[in-house]
């Protein structure tokens, strides 16, 4: 008997050993370039784009092309962009003015271009179903109708928009509008208002982008080399007390939490869909792909301080959430023009009122589903009225490093897990970060663009797991309508 419990005893020991080691072996350990990264290349800063104005409508012409960067590998990267060899020019317009889009794909393979954050209709959304073959032009027209917002646009091909977001396609879009532009904030784009997108690239020794995974990364491309706007190891010049800075997460799959290397505060003005009612003081924003949030930041003259990514909350190590990265050095001038401070009051926000709610929807998303069900290109998965304001509870029910985003509308987070959201998390917002566990209700009222055949999507910004199914469509029509089929919805699957 005695000898029967030694037997199990070392029987269990040995299969936790193994255990551990298979951990030890696959797991990935936590990356830390914090004072590894030689800040020796200026800041590049998107041109804005040139647009021309035929009668009433803003019109900007877009190439998405292919070409070649230096993102410090010995020789240089085959990358992709558009009107450019990366990236893409920041678009800008004023609320209510009508804006049309030619956009040329000069790539040897189909894409889209979606417009991140936008209220417009469904056809004009760059989902994937607006494909753009080889050769051919897209040509959306829409009228801009939402607050000044830092918005943005990538490829949505439904299978590929991984694959194209790495190599480049993506761009910010700028709206303006009046009320913003009364506020005594930093506005002078390229030097005191800085878009800073960030991403994350893997470079192999030709100088390759590196698509390969690890075994365990289940959310994608986790890249070692952080970019910004392109440029690798970043300096930006300051010249002025006060920066505001325009913070995206482009990165296919990481988690980032912008804090600055000395702790110091900042003031949080804007979240995904526009201002927030008042300045919110942090030391530390988390942002998961496809999140902006624009802060202003304090300089005293002639310091030099480093922007960088501290572990998430959430810690998901395949996801890189452990790790700690320097991103970008502010180098500030001897000299300093002055800046003042950050308005008490911002925008108005107002509250959407859960009483108000005619429909209330759950998602789970779990092993590449929402609510079991992978995308599904024919099939509409929700039909929503137009106008109407609806409650829906998003919930990540496996663990692994989600968020979700909806297409047409911003949002207001009403509770995370029972409890009142962060006054981080209490302006408009298009993207929002999953918990494991803990269910996020949010509440939207929808537009009045309706269609019965071109759907919006819904879905994890985990590019991978989008990529993957993890993605719903969900269309908005006239009360008593019931949605037709989608055209050619069927073999648009895209193979890679
Ligand atoms: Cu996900």
């Amino acid at each position: 008997m005695k000898f029967l419990v030694v037997v199990l005893g070392l029987g269990v020991l040995a299969i936790g050993a193994f255990a551990a080691w298979i951990a030890i072996a696959f797991v990935r350990a936590p990356l830390d370039t914090v004072g590894d990264v030689d800040f020796d290349r200026a800041l590049t800063i998107p041109p804005l784009a040139e647009s021309r104005v035929d009668g009433d409508v803003r019109t900007f012409d877009l190439r998405l092309q292919s070409g070649t960067s230096d993102l410090g590998a010995d020789h240089l990267t085959p990358t992709w962009g558009v009107n450019g060899e990366l990236l893409g020019p920041t678009l800008r317009a004023e609320r209510g003015e009508a804006v049309a889009m030619r956009v040329h794909n000069d790539l040897p393979e189909t894409s889209t271009l979606h417009w991140h954050g936008m209220h417009l209709p469904a056809e004009m959304d760059g989902g994937p179903h607006q494909l753009i073959e080889p050769g051919n032009v897209w040509s959306p027209t829409w009228t801009i109708d939402q607050p000044a917002s830092t918005l943005w646009y990538h490829p949505h091909l439904h299978g590929g928009t991984a694959d194209h977001v790495y190599r480049g396609l993506a761009g910010m879009f700028i709206i303006d509008d009046p009320l913003e532009a009364e506020l005594d904030l930093p506005r002078d784009y390229g030097v005191d208002d800085l878009p800073l997108i960030v991403q994350d690239k893997n470079l192999d020794d030709d100088g390759e982008l590196d698509m390969s995974e690890s075994f365990f990364a289940s959310a994608g491309v986790i890249g070692e080399t952080i970019v910004v706007n392109g440029t690798p190891g970043p300096y930006a010049d300051v010249t002025t007390e006060a920066v505001r800075l325009r913070l995206l997460n482009g990165a296919n799959a990481r988690p980032f939490t912008f804090a600055f290397a000395d702790g110091r505060d900042f003031d949080l003005i804007g979240t995904d869909g526009g201002l927030l009612e008042t300045p919110v003081a942090m030391d530390a924003l988390q942002l998961s792909p496809g999140e902006r949030g624009e802060i202003v930041v304090r300089f005293e003259p002639g310091e030099r301080v480093v922007l960088r990514s501290d572990p998430s909350d959430t810690g998901n190590v395949f996801a890189g959430g452990q790790d700690r990265l320097d991103i970008i050095e502010f180098r500030a001038a001897e000299q300093l023009d002055p800046s003042p401070r950050v308005p008490d009051q911002l925008a108005e926000v107002p509250r959407l009122d859960p009483e108000d709610a005619s429909e209330e929807r759950s998602f789970r998303l779990s092993d590449s589903t929402i609510n079991g069900l992978e995308m599904d290109m024919e099939r509409v998965d929700e039909v929503v009225e137009a106008g109407a304001t609806e409650i829906w509870t998003v919930t990540n029910a496996d663990g692994g490093s989600h968020n979700f985003h909806v297409h047409d509308v911003q949002f207001q987070v009403l509770d995370i897990d029972g409890r009142e959201p962060p006054p981080h998390l209490r302006g408009w917002k298009d993207t929002v970060w999953l918990r494991q566990s803990e269910p996020v209700r949010l509440i939207m009222r929808f537009g009045h663009h309706t269609s019965t055949e071109w759907p919006y999507m819904f879905h994890c910004h985990t590019l991978r797991h989008e990529d993957e199914g993890m993605m719903g469509q969900f269309m908005v029509v006239e009360p008593g309508q019931s949605p037709g089929p989608i055209p050619h919805a069927e073999g648009h699957e895209h193979e890679h």
